[in-house]
């Protein structure tokens, strides 16, 4: 019988030896990219836990340290990861938490569980991804602790001592795999958006994130919740009102909207389920804004604010010019689908949010009649924009320039046509241009050169933005049309490359070139299919041996490499050891075809930055950097002098 337990036991074992190494073979597959994006993400799939326990009504503190050694510690006041010994598996639910896949424990059968996508992987991924991993536990008054190097536990459970009457909550300090991350250094910027969003989206909870090595610290805590959120989002804008809440349950699925209107043109609607923020919307979005344009309406007919006879409709788009809304449900099963598993696919939501909103927003309009008034009118010149916009994209549209029929001359197109296969590569100047279009793959890969600096889009009127040659060259070239026609499975190409030169201005027209995309056309960002290339910053080369480096730490280590190899202390003046030589790439010019296409463009080896649309500052970052006010974009660069290259 012992024999059998054993035996079992050690059957077990291997099992979940199989199972962490499955993870450290393959970890994009659990946490989506082993870059900074991956890396954060460990982060958030903790945290993740901490927030269930929140919404479960255990836990009103989490606290998110950056260490100076460089690890993460995550700590709740959750009631803490169960300890009792698992009949079947003989040992502690700690343990089996902490190193079997997906026991990430939810016993309970009424939580809100998050699956699909990238979240809901459970923290045992993230200890199999790490050097070392500890974790402490208060419950049952007593404090327990494990420790594992790269998911396996060094010794079993024990007890640490007694804990402080009525303490409960999970302590999960973890050092990210060298072996495993490209980049293992935490920014407390990208980790402090995401945690100030989960403060609006679960108001219960004081979140504080603290930076030792940096000493920087934040804490959120946020009573009023989504309203709070919706102001936050607008605070660069002018609302003519107070945030509209609407709050309730509909066949099981919790509801909470805010949203309001303001003086602003672009549309600018967050969208969570169970605080995932589904980029490509979903069932959520479609029944929040059926209600919006029905029930605005029927308000408008109803009050006489349109007229039967009126020349213009009000349709969709023109209630959501200016509204900044955040539409939060919880949902038990949900279904991600997608291009990157973001949509909400759940048939029964979007009836859920239709009714409510439906029901709620009706009652509030009857309520605050001047409110409804100035939402209306405002709609009302939207509407007229609208058909100005249509008559200038129909007048452009009969020249046939917006047209994938009429590519533009400069286009070097791929030969084969499949768009999953193809990519385009949108290239700063004709000298780069020429470089890309000999060094490229002609068969799958197209380049198109644009000349210099291209209309802002913020700041033009859109005849404008649809008379100018460059931008209608991308229109046409990707094919798939602008601003309310565009449909993203029409692109020509399944990857939209932007390659500009490793500079100022570089840095400059990839910004005017992503706001173009942003503004109209994004769900070409949001369903994944737009990258930034990288191209190399320095070649280093001793002898015969090259090397290229894309940021100064890797320039660094090739030549200290180089130094180990060298017998001599001596430098160089550029602080080079002798015999070595560093070159900057000023421009994508000084790289010959050959080189571009070794070290910025052959799928083998090149790196591609994804353009995402996750976080909540892409909006505003947009509004800052290319509107009209001065003032905040200085300020805005100044705080963030170390990302100004907008790593968007
Ligand atoms: C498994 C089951 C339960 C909670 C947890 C895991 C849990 C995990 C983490 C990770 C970080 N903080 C956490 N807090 C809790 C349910 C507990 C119960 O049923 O008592």
């Amino acid at each position: 019988m012992a024999k059998t337990v054993e035996n079992n036991y050690t059957a077990k074992n291997i099992n979940i030896l199989k199972g962490l190494e499955a993870v450290r073979k393959r970890p994009a597959m659990y946490i989506g990219d082993v870059s900074s994006r991956g890396l954060h993400h460990l982060v958030n799939e903790v945290v993740d836990n901490s927030i269930d326990e929140a919404l479960a009504g255990y836990n009103d503190t989490i606290n998110v340290t950056i260490n100076k050694d460089g690890s993460v510690t995550v700590e709740d006041k959750g009631r803490g990861i169960p300890v009792d010994i698992h009949p079947v598996e003989k040992r502690s639910a700690l343990e089996v938490v902490m190193t079997v896949l997906h026991a990430g424990g939810k016993f309970d059968k009424d939580s809100y569980k998050v699956s699909g996508g990238l979240h809901g992987v459970g923290v045992s991924v993230v200890n199999a991804l790490s050097e070392w991993c500890k974790v402490e536990v208060k419950r049952d008054g007593e404090v327990f602790y494990q420790e594992y190097r790269t998911g396996i536990p060094t010794a079993p459970v024990k007890k640490l001592g007694k804990a402080k009457r009525n303490e409960t909550g999970t302590v999960v300090t973890f050092k990210p795999d060298e072996e495993i991350f490209k980049v293992t250094k935490f920014n407390f910027e990208t980790l402090a958006e995401r945690m100030r969003e989960l403060a609006y989206l679960n108001k219960t909870v004081t979140i504080t994130i603290r930076d030792e090595a940096e000493n920087l610290e934040e804490k959120f805590r946020f009573k009023g919740g989504i309203v709070e959120f919706v102001k936050y989002l607008d605070e660069t804008r002018t609302p003519f009102h107070k945030p509209i809440f609407i709050e309730g349950e509909k066949d099981g699925v919790p509801v909470e909207i805010a949203f309001e209107y303001s003086d602003a043109y672009s549309e600018n609607i967050h969208t969570y389920v169970n605080n995932i923020n589904t980029i490509e919307g979903g069932t959520h979005l479609v029944g929040f804004k059926t209600a919006l344009t029905r029930t605005f309406n029927n308000y408008a007919y109803k009050n006489n604010l349109i007229k039967e006879n009126s020349k213009i409709s009000l349709t969709g788009d023109d209630f959501r010019e200016g509204l900044t809304a955040v539409v939060s449900v919880k949902v038990m099963e949900p279904q991600f689908e997608g291009q990157t598993k973001t949509k909400l696919g759940n048939s029964e939501v979007k009836s859920a949010v239709e009714t409510l909103v439906g029901e709620k927003l009706s009652e509030y309009l009857e309520e605050n009649p001047a409110v409804a008034r100035k939402i209306i009118d405002k709609c009302k010149r939207a509407a007229e924009a609208r058909e100005a916009a249509r008559k200038a994209r129909d007048l452009i549209r009969r020249k046939n320039a917006l047209d994938s029929m009429n590519l533009p001359g400069k286009l070097a197109d791929c030969s084969i046509s499949d768009p999953e296969h193809c990519e385009i590569y949108i290239v700063e100047g004709d000298s780069a241009g020429g470089s890309a279009k000999q060094g490229r793959d002609r068969r799958f890969q197209a380049i198109l050169p644009i000349k210099g600096k291209i209309l802002n889009v913020e700041k033009a009127k859109i005849n404008k933005i649809l008379e100018n040659t460059e931008i209608r060259a991308m229109i046409s070239a990707i094919g798939a049309g602008v601003g309310p026609d565009f449909d993203p499975e029409k692109s020509r190409y399944g990857k939209v490359i932007i390659m500009t030169d490793a500079d100022v201005d570089g840095s400059h027209i990839r910004t005017l070139l992503l706001t173009f995309l942003y503004r109209h056309m994004k769900e070409l960002i949001a369903t994944g299919r737009v990258y930034i290339a990288q191209p190399p910053l320095y070649k280093i080369k001793k002898g015969k041996e090259e090397h290229y480096a894309y940021d100064d730490e890797e320039r660094d280590r090739i030549i200290k490499r180089f130094k180990g190899n060298g017998k001599s202390e001596e430098l160089d003046e550029d602080g080079t050891p002798k015999g070595v030589t560093l070159s900057r790439y000023k421009g994508l010019g000084e790289m010959n075809p050959e080189q571009l296409w070794e070290t910025t463009m052959n799928p083998e080896t090149r790196t591609l930055l994804q353009v995402t649309l996750e976080g909540v500052e892409t909006n505003k970052i947009f509004e800052t950097l290319m509107g009209d006010q001065v003032e905040p974009r200085r300020a805005w660069i100044e705080k963030h002098a170390k990302y100004a290259n907008l790593d968007i």
